[in-house]
């Protein structure tokens, strides 16, 4: 088999190294893309596991400069990448707008969308000058509905789901899939960072009842990959079933 690549952001944790393991079960080599070099490296032991090369590259992709600066490095048998995941992203805070943080509001826009979109512009030219190509952005079901104190956090999810319609349609003429997965609740590291490392605060987000986990959601993703190249899984919404809404979860507690 031609050799194919799969780049994934904010593999360091959560749904970003579960979609790493399962992408390299698919057989794809694997660009590997986080801050937490440790952990990065654990990554890589993990997947070598499964047969197939990974390369890692540590970067803040709050930082333009060091994102282009990390792709400058790729070896020529890298470059071609046939699936970008663009996965890093969290919610920082839970506050209403009135007393919300700016450094919450920077790290949210710049990291979820700014981020997003300088990882794209490094990706997307190749794809585009191959006319082929999946992207995957991973938005939330707070891209699709907004809750109280979510402002920001939705915002910057919205926006990415307004980013995934626009690059399928500019890149539509290039054969390129865009597809948007939209998770739920999953529990992950995502709730320790909003709530700032509180790990009591972080758990009761996920008790009473059954969240989705990141494999749950890796596996989606992996679907949605594997489909044949005339097959797009445009708009994936993917909750728990005990959550009905962004803000309608059953709880047993
Ligand atoms: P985690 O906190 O477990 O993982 C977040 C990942 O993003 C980490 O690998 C982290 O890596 C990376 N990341 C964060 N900030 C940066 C940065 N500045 N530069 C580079 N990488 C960064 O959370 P999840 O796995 O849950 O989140 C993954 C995605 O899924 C996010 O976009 C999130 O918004 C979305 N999502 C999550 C849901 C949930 O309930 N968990 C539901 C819906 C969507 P590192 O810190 O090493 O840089
Ligand atoms: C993460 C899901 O509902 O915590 O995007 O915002 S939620």
């Amino acid at each position: 088999m031609e050799k194919k690549i799969a780049l994934v952001t904010g593999a360091t944790s959560g749904i970003g190294w579960a979609t790493s393991v399962a992408l390299a079960q698919l057989g794809y080599h694997i660009i590997a893309t986080g801050r937490r070099q440790k952990r990065l490296q654990d990554l890589q032991k993990e997947i070598s596991k499964e047969g197939v090369d990974v390369l890692t590259l540590n970067f803040d992709v709050r930082d333009q400069v060091a994102v282009k600066d990390a792709f400058s490095t790729l070896p020529d048998s890298w470059r071609k990448i046939d699936v970008l995941i663009n996965n890093a992203g969290n919610a920082h805070g839970l506050d209403p707008i009135q007393t919300g943080s700016l450094e919450d509001w920077d790290a949210m826009i710049d990291i979820n969308v700014k981020g997003l979109l300088y990882v794209s512009n490094e990706v997307i030219p190749g794809m585009v000058a191959r006319n082929s190509g999946t992207i995957v952005n991973i938005g939330s079901i707070a891209g699709k509905e907004v809750y109280p104190m979510g402002n920001v956090y939705c915002a910057s999810k919205h926006a990415v789901d307004a980013l995934t319609k626009g690059m399928r349609m500019d890149l539509n003429p290039y054969g390129i899939r865009v597809i948007g997965v939209h998770p739920g609740l999953v529990e992950t590291e995502f709730s320790l960072v909003r709530f700032k490392g509180d790990e009591e605060r972080s758990k009761s987000v996920y008790k009473g009842f059954q969240p989705l986990t990141a494999e749950d959601i890796a596996e989606t993703i992996a679907f949605a990959v594997s489909r044949p190249a005339h097959v797009v899984l445009a708009d994936i919404v993917m909750l728990p079933t005990a959550q009905a809404s962004a803000t309608l979860v059953k709880k047993n507690l």
